[in-house]
């Protein structure tokens, strides 16, 4: 036997080897959270674009490289950001990157008048920050809040994946991101005005589409969808999806000591909430807001927040019926495909508006955000 025949000093060596090997081992599982972190580095511009939200509402929008919502942004726990952002629209602008603690770094919040001076026309500005938090996280513009986010499109989905995921978060197959707004027609070509307290949206929409320009949810049985759910604009909606319970596993980025099954889940402003669903019922089921008037579009029944599952395999019974209506020609409009992508920052052209023109930019540039008279 080995043992037998080892002198003392290989016994020694032995001793020096095992314990610095463990002495690695700590090593690594004392920075193992950040292990893997890296620096990166994204650009952003703010573009004024015209987005179509739905058949036949073409709507003004400030639009983070050109899109609405804007891209993806997707990094790992721990790792050092840097977004370099170009405004190249008549009006200031700043990004909050909702959900981040900013430890030490509170300059970095971006709320224009408290941690920096807004982000002028034709300025650049650079935010650091390192992904502390994890989850489902948003950025938006915090400067005139209740035009710019409430009804001009400026946010997007930040997803920073934790270090160690939840079991059940490990189960997924098919990530699903749905941020929820609002839209009022009154102000489509107004931009610079609009979103006041009075106002009333007559618009609702999944990722700045309405019913029946959003796009069905393609699944096959056995697939583990994780539906992420933001409150991007000004109203409450109430999710609801047919044949399927959602077992709620994350808020606000954080996981639930307790995750709960719901078919009905309320949203409110600025909330994320994560549910997860096994996708065990094949057939066309529903997924729409239960606020009643948000499944309109200007007062018309059939619009606004509604998609379908759509199982593999599964045909529609009634011609006609809305999986017929929907486009479907973008297997990316849930960030599903962009999520299956390496870490970084992904743009999605079907999201993309077409440049606005020219006409009353200059004017914009003058009167700042003063409502006319015409609006009061
Ligand atoms: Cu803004």
């Amino acid at each position: 036997m080995m043992k037998q025949h080892a002198t003392p000093h290989r016994q020694a060596d032995s001793y020096v080897i095992r314990h610095s090997f463990i002495a690695l081992l700590v090593c690594l599982g004392l920075i193992s959270g950040n292990a893997w972190a890296e620096s990166r580095e994204f650009e952003l511009t703010i573009e004024e674009r015209v987005i179509e939200v739905a058949p036949g509402l073409h709507y003004q929008v400030f639009a983070f490289n050109g899109q609405v919502p804007g891209p993806l942004i997707r990094v790992r726990e721990g790792d050092d950001v840097t977004i370099n952002v170009v405004n190249n629209t008549t009006l200031p602008h700043t990004i909050h990157w909702h959900g981040l603690y900013q430890r030490n770094n509170w300059k970095n919040d971006g709320v224009p008048g408290v941690t920096q001076k807004a982000i002028e026309p034709g300025d650049t500005f650079t935010y650091h920050w390192k992904a502390e938090k994890t989850g489902s996280l948003w950025y938006h513009c915090h400067v005139n809040v209740s035009e710019h986010v409430g009804i001009r499109g400026m946010w997007g989905p930040l997803i920073v994946d934790p270090a160690k995921p939840t079991k059940l978060e490990k189960k997924v197959t098919k990530d699903v991101i749905m941020m929820l707004s609002s839209w009022d027609s009154d102000y489509a070509e107004k931009l610079g005005y609009g979103g006041g307290p009075r106002d009333l949206p007559n618009y609702f929409s999944i990722n700045g589409r309405a019913f029946p320009l959003t796009q069905p949810i393609h699944v096959k049985e056995g697939d583990v969808v994780r539906l992420r759910l933001f409150g991007a604009g000004a109203e409450i909606h109430s999710i609801h999806t047919h044949g399927h319970d959602m077992l709620v596993t994350h808020k606000d980025g954080r996981a639930l000591p307790a995750p709960y099954y719901v078919d009905t889940l309320l949203i409110g402003p600025g909330e994320r909430y994560d549910a997860i669903m096994e996708m065990d019922n094949p057939g066309l089921f529903m997924v729409h807001d239960h606020v009643d008037p948000q499944v309109t579009n200007n007062g018309k029944h059939g619009g606004g927040v509604m998609t379908m599952f759509v199982y593999d395999g599964i045909e529609p019974v009634v011609e006609g019926d809305p999986h017929g209506a929907l486009p479907d020609n973008d297997p990316d409009f849930y960030f599903s495909e962009s999520m299956k992508k390496p870490y970084g920052l992904h743009n999605n052209a079907h999201f993309a508006g077409v440049p606005l023109e020219t006409k009353g930019r200059a004017e914009r540039r003058r009167g700042g955000h003063e409502t006319p008279e015409a609006d009061d």
